[in-house]
């Protein structure tokens, strides 16, 4: 990674931890047991590439850094959210996240499952507030496009898919790119069409960066199979090693390591084509795509 590009990861990252800071205050009285778990799930770990990804876009239609801003801590809830919930015993059952222990195991179960549903409709209270932006139709596509990433068309139809197929042989490669699309894709494609929402592009722009997004997303995904099998967990802040041995088929598991990062290479340098027509503002987002395929984390 470039010095340029780590500063400015470093910079939206501690921007957004502010705002989740100040957005999920610590509350008091019974429920502050909740108000303790949303904060640990989502302050002080995670890459923050989505708010970056999300922050980087607005930059390119000069969308108000404020706008931006909460518009990326939004997203970064869902994603925290999906994270305690994909960590519980009925999903995942892990014990590690973010190199601490994941919420449930921290609280409890109950606390977990609560925390990851208040989190989620955090996110689409700070949407929707009039401080996000001052027109109501942008507020409305914001939520509208966010529930549709988020939800059964997108993360949670992704895991699904990903719960009904664990231990089947007859995965094909189709089959598990259409899977991550949906996981992981749908929520990196909002991050990265969001600053064109904010800003009110037109169908180029925004065309454009959903074929960022598009590419970026799987190039992310097998990546994240790849340091399954060949990352540790100090590296990574969670279990490795989990995809074999739930049987699970992935990138890695049907086109072999080699090929796998191959293939992710060429995503991301497919990705970073898209954003030609954006000149130099887009550099970032072109490093990051570079990064993203060679990120031991
Ligand atoms: C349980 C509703 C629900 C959804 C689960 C996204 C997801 C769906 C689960 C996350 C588990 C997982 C390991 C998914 C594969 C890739 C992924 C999203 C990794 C975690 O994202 P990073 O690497 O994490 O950006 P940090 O901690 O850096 O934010």
């Amino acid at each position: 990674m470039t010095p340029e590009l780590a500063a400015a990861l470093a910079d939206d990252a501690d921007r957004v931890e502010r705002a989740l800071d100040v957005l999920l205050p610590a509350g008091d009285g019974p429920e502050s047991r909740l108000f303790q778990a949303m904060r640990y799930a989502s302050l002080g770990g995670g890459k923050r590439l989505r708010p970056f990804l999300a922050l980087e876009g607005a930059r390119l239609f000069a969308v108000a850094e404020a706008c931006a801003l909460r518009v990326a801590t939004a997203l970064e809830m869902v994603h925290c959210y999906s994270l305690v919930h994909d960590d519980l015993p009925a999903m995942d059952d892990d014990a590690l996240r973010r190199g601490k222990p994941t919420v449930h195991r921290e609280f409890d179960e109950a606390t977990a499952i609560l925390a990851g549903d208040a989190l989620l409709t955090r996110a689409f209270e700070v949407i929707a507030d009039p401080m996000t932006h001052g027109d109501a139709g942008v507020r409305a596509e914001l939520a509208l496009q966010l529930a549709r990433a988020a939800g059964a068309e997108g993360m949670v139809g992704g895991q699904m898919i990903d719960l009904e197929t664990e231990g089947s042989e007859d995965l094909d490669i189709g089959a598990i790119t259409r899977l991550q699309r949906l996981k992981t894709g749908a929520l990196i494609l909002f991050a990265c069409e969001s600053g064109a929402v904010m800003g009110k592009a037109g169908p180029g722009p925004r065309e454009a960066l959903r074929g960022f997004a598009q590419d970026l997303g799987l190039a992310f995904q097998m990546t994240d199979d790849l340091l399954d099998v060949e990352g540790t967990a100090a590296e990574t802040g969670k279990a490795v090693g989990k995809d074999a041995a739930r049987g699970k088929a992935t990138f890695v598991s049907l086109l072999g390591a080699e090929r796998a990062r191959t293939q992710a290479r060429l995503l991301a340098a497919q990705a970073a084509e898209h954003l030609a027509a954006f000149g130099p503002a887009a550099a970032r987002l072109r490093e990051v795509a570079r990064w993203v395929v060679e990120r031991r984390s």
